[in-house]
């Protein structure tokens, strides 16, 4: 019974795990019912970080307890392995992308090993093998065939820096995701696959996962996708036959639209430009160069001073005949909606800007001041204080205030809608204008199809075949998978086409269709590609056959339990959930959204501060683990506080994380009594304890209050202490029941500890697998003693009452016992003397 030493007990029990292997998922003949508990698998930059130990330790957590709780639980881990820091460091170090990344795979594989979550290790996968990215292929060609994946030339976010193609999402505030640079435009022909046909359901179907994914991310989701009804509007064009059509959510303000404007770098301004004067178009075009420049987000921000051109054409207002002049200003973005507005701007607040600083009408067409039913107006006072009815007011003027008025009222200046509220002059207008042929209720969405071409060479390459005379050929499946060729010799520098196109011997090939020369298409694919799928692939890693096996599938999925940082909140899930739904389109899944429940642990940091190696405050994971070892680590991450909440490492302590664990696993080796002895036998306030922490537990748990759990374990070890002390001694049968529970319970955070107590109490490993205690009942209801009443110095009345009761609670209840009030009867009560919680001594006359 010699010191704990973590070191020691992690040697010794990792070997044994080996052996039995106890955490692998869907053994045939397994009964048990199942769940999936995920944790978003790493991205192979070097070794864990202290990141990797909190989210991997929260999830391993929870699939640790539905073991207990008797479910056979799926709890993989894999490897993110493609993408581009593999290649810049192969660029920067003159090493394969290859190499590096399976040497830190390797290094994070014997990490994960002391650290020892419950993995089932057999389904570990890699996206960068080729067994892997063979069905990123497949999944590319089923896309394919169903017109989901396709190409077009377009303007394409562009990062200069990394030389390659950023999906809008990659793109933060105009700056590269990955190195910061401004991004700029550029034309290039791409893959895209068509998110935006999926937008209406990735929305409503968010509403599936209310209360069981975080608000924030589901709000984060709905504002990406950003859907809004309105209508669209054709407009004549003066001298010219196509109309235009313009996407508004106000259609109801059509009757105050006084200009139009069109975006500069949209094809409609370059048509209407091309039938204007000379000098308009020169104007044009150096406006032009300057918006080129600029990125969305500038375009969009509300506090920059209007600049724009008058194009020196006229649009006519559907509804009044009215000409409005055409400008191109930057404002207005080439592709949301249509590209063009009608500007209303007494109701918008950028119209109303672009006019006041271009000297543009402003006509009022919802009198706001006027009451509306259902709709609680703002009271104005005059000077005397007194209430002003709204209605008594004249509308404001936007044109002098320079505000525009963006609220409920009711329609004037419109002829026939006037009188009516907004809503119902939307609703009115699209009526009048679906009759005419003029426009038509409309949705938008902010999303935008999901760009996954990368001019790179560390990705799935595209299976499409480029050939003179059939043009696109899917590469047949039985040729798959497109294998990467060997880096050497290939130049990895970024230089805006992809490395493979100078890779000869492997871009040249048949044609599949017609035999003829082609080339293949040298693109690789968005990483995020092969992240949409991984949690299916998990479920046949091996089968070669198959991307996934459907029937496995029906087993499994939804997964249950996905842990994972905040940092994936739109991107990963929304590619997730997009490729989920394709995937039930086609048959392959019966559900249509992979994550039932999702957690985002928050972030490791020290000082206040996000870990840097620049910044000198890096705690690295390595250093951590040896000088505490794994279950230090995670009681500490456990302990710390909510798993959503950052955690300070400056303020937690894993010495003191350490000393709990040497209590806990000290009292294992004194208990006396052996394991078939009575625990209804022993100390009956220890037990308690024990069996309301087992009740308990479990909603903890499920909850994510994981820091309760460990302190009530504390509390636990320390009520088990003070009975071995008090006399009760370690032979109480309560001792050894306390000493069991808590290497149950400590199993969720210190897998090791526990099964060291395990083996100590006398069983067998693995402590992993002991199902969870029932706690009885009776030990749940409240402690109770017993107190004495005595009138006159004779006992009266036994009454149970608790521990902690007032000494006026005491007294007034036997005051109201029955059995005092008759032996008191008429007298008179003198005196009455409460010792909380035992005695009650009352005194007569009389
Ligand atoms: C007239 C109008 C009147 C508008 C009014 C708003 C208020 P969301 O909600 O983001 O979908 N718009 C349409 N296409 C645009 C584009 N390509 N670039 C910039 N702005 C564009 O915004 C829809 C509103 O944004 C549309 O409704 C349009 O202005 C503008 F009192 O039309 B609105
Ligand atoms: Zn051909």
């Amino acid at each position: 019974n010699g010191a704990y030493d973590f070191a020691e007990i992690q040697a010794k029990w990792l070997p044994e795990w080996d052996e039995l292997a106890p955490f692998r998922a869907g053994v045939s003949g397994d009964t048990r019912p199942r769940k999936y508990i995920l944790d978003m698998f790493p991205y192979p930059s070097g070794d864990l970080h202290m990141g990797h130990a909190e989210a991997f330790g929260y999830g391993d957590t929870v699939a640790r307890y539905w073991r207990h709780q008797g479910f056979d639980v799926m709890h993989p881990v894999g490897w993110d392995s493609f993408g581009l820091p593999a290649e810049n460091a192969a660029i920067k170090r003159g090493i394969d992308p290859r190499a590096w990344t399976y040497e830190n795979i390797e290094q994070q594989k014997r990490s994960f090993r002391q650290y020892a979550p419950s993995f089932d290790w057999s389904r570990e996968l890699h996206t960068s093998d080729p067994e892997y990215y063979k069905w990123n292929q497949w999944l590319f060609l089923k896309l394919y065939e169903k017109g989901i994946a396709y190409r077009k030339a377009g303007q394409v976010n562009w990062c200069p820096n990394d030389q390659t193609v950023l999906a809008n999402e990659q793109v933060i505030d105009g700056h590269c995701e990955r190195c910061g640079f401004v991004v700029t435009k550029k034309a290039l022909t791409q893959w895209y696959f068509r998110v935006t046909d999926y937008a209406d359901r990735l929305l409503d179907d968010l509403n599936q996962l209310e209360g069981a994914w975080p608000g924030k991310v589901l709000s984060m989701q709905r504002n990406w996708i950003g859907r809004s009804a309105g209508a669209d509007v054709d407009f004549e064009i003066e001298g010219r036959d196509e109309r235009v059509s313009v996407f508004t959510t106000r259609p109801d303000t059509l009757y105050g639209a006084t200009f139009m404007v069109v975006a500069p770098d949209s094809e409609l301004a370059a048509d209407l430009v091309g039938g204007a004067p000379a000098e308009v178009q020169q104007r044009f075009a150096d406006y032009l160069d300057t918006v080129r420049a600029e990125s969305d987000i500038d375009r969009l921000a509300t506090d920059r001073p209007k600049t724009g051109v008058f194009l020196e054409r006229y649009a006519v207002n559907p509804v009044n005949g009215e000409r409005l002049p055409i400008w191109a200003a930057d404002y207005v973005l080439a592709d949301y909606g249509h590209g063009a507005i009608m500007a209303v701007p007494a109701h918008d607040q950028r119209d109303l800007d672009f006019a006041r600083a271009f000297n543009l009408p402003v006509r009022v067409v919802v009198d706001t001041n006027a009451p509306v039913t259902g709709v609680i107006p703002v009271i104005q006072l005059d000077e005397q204080g007194d209430a002003i009815m709204p209605d008594d007011l004249p509308p404001l003027d936007p044109a002098s205030t320079g505000i525009a008025l963006g609220g409920e009222g009711r329609l004037i200046n419109s002829g026939p809608l006037d009188g009516l509220s907004k809503s119902n002059a939307i609703r009115r207008v699209i009526e009048v204008l679906e009759q005419r042929g003029l426009g038509r209720a409309a949705k938008n969405f902010r999303l935008r199809d999901w760009l996954i071409s990368r001019q790179r060479y560390w990705g799935t390459p595209i299976p499409i075949i480029h050939c003179a005379e059939c043009g696109e050929v899917p590469v047949p499946e039985s040729d798959l998978p497109v294998r990467l060729p060997e880096a050497a010799g290939l130049d990895l520098k970024p230089k805006g086409s992809s490395p493979l196109g100078a890779a000869e011997d492997w871009v040249n090939v048949a044609c599949p269709n017609c035999g003829g020369a082609a080339r293949r298409d040298s693109d690789t694919m968005d990483t995020f590609v092969d992240s949409s799928w991984y949690y299916l692939r998990y479920l046949s890693p091996n089968d070669d056959t198959n991307a996934f096996d459907v029937a496995e599938a029906e087993k499994w999925l939804p997964v249950d339990q996905y842990v994972g940082g905040v940092e994936h909140a739109i991107l990963h899930l929304l590619y997730s959930r997009f490729i989920t739904k394709v995937l039930f389109d086609l048959g392959y899944l019966s559900f249509t959204e992979p994550f039932t429940s999702l957690l985002n642990q928050g972030m490791v940091i020290m000082d206040g501060a996000k870990m840097s190696k620049s910044k000198g405050n890096l705690v690295e994971f390595a250093s951590e683990l040896s000088a505490h070892g794994a279950d230090a680590l995670r009681v500490t991450l456990a302990f710390a506080g909510p798993p959503e909440d950052d955690i300070d490492w400056a303020d937690v302590s894993p010495v003191g994380a350490a000393k709990f664990l040497a209590r806990a696993w000290r009292i294992s080796g004194e208990v006396t009594s052996s394991p078939d002895v009575e625990w209804k036998s022993g100390d009956a306030a220890l037990r308690r304890v024990t069996h309301r922490l087992l009740a308990d537990a479990p909603g903890l748990v499920e909850a994510f209050k994981f820091n309760v759990v460990v302190a009530r374990l504390m509390e636990l070890v320390n009520a088990t202490r003070k009975t071995i002390d008090s006399g009760a001694g370690a032979g109480d049968a309560a001792v050894r029941e306390a000493a069991e529970i808590t290497a149950m319970i400590l199993d969720l955070f210190a897998p090791y500890t526990a099964e060291d107590m395990w083996q100590r109490l006398g069983y067998e490993p693995t402590v992993a697998l002991v199902q969870w205690r029932k706690a009885d009942p009776a030990l749940l209801v409240e402690e109770s003693v017993t107190a004495i009443v005595q009138v006159d110095g004779k006992v009266r009345d036994r009454l149970e009452v608790s521990p902690k009761i007032s000494t006026d609670e005491l007294e007034s209840l036997a005051r109201a016992s029955d059995a005092v009030s008759r032996s008191v009867g008429e007298r008179e009560i003198v005196n009455v003397i409460v010792r909380a919680p035992r005695l009650v001594n009352i005194a007569t006359r009389g």
